[in-house]
């Protein structure tokens, strides 16, 4: 009788731990340590360590009639994409839903531009005054479907860069996650 009471104690554990590990989809968190792209160097994240970078920090230098244009742009490879609003790079709040249904887009404006002319400076784009906001990410690695994540990022006016703080996905393809989560 103990014996089967043992036995059922042993067999009743087994199976709840094997609940616990089906759910939740398991996140990956990666702590950047504050990584900084600027016009000297640019930033780039390759979420599998394969060597194919899947998302690049960077700038790009650009002119128009009133000046010259220097645009902190986030490049996604491939088939990835950025959490869009009407067609620029969505500033998220920590909380803020990142799923499939979603729109997210390939080619999205510049985050911040630093325009510069003979009589002045100026600033513009979404995310000139940010501190740790969240870009919405998914991109495909070697499987089906998309991972879904955020990277957390600041911009640093004084110093003229983007502080890419950490990033975190869903190991789980076409699972939702929320923005700050890991
Ligand atoms: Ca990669």
């Amino acid at each position: 009788m103990r014996k089967l009471a043992l036995f059922y104690f042993v067999y009743f554990s087994f199976v709840s731990c094997q609940e616990v590990e089906q759910l939740p989809a398991a996140i990956n968190y990666v702590n950047l340590n504050d990584a900084t792209a600027s016009q000297a160097k640019s930033f780039s994240i390759d979420i599998d360590q394969d060597g194919d970078t899947e998302f690049l920090f960077t700038t790009v230098l650009a002119a128009d009639a009133t000046g010259d244009l220097r645009q902190f742009v986030i490049s996604p490879a491939r088939e990835n994409q950025v959490f869009e609003i009407a067609g620029r790079v969505g500033v998220l709040e920590a909380g803020q839903e990142i799923a499939p249904g979603n729109p997210f887009d390939k080619n999205v404006q510049p985050m911040v531009v630093k325009r510069i002319s003979n009589t002045a400076t100026s600033w513009s784009g979404d995310w000139k005054d940010a501190g740790n906001r969240f870009v919405g990410i998914r991109f495909k690695l070697n499987d089906q479907g998309y991972h879904y994540g955020w990277i957390r990022v600041s911009f640093d006016k004084e110093a003229e860069r983007m502080v890419i703080h950490d990033f975190a996905y869903r190991t789980t393809v076409d699972s939702k996650i929320a923005a700050g989560l890991k």
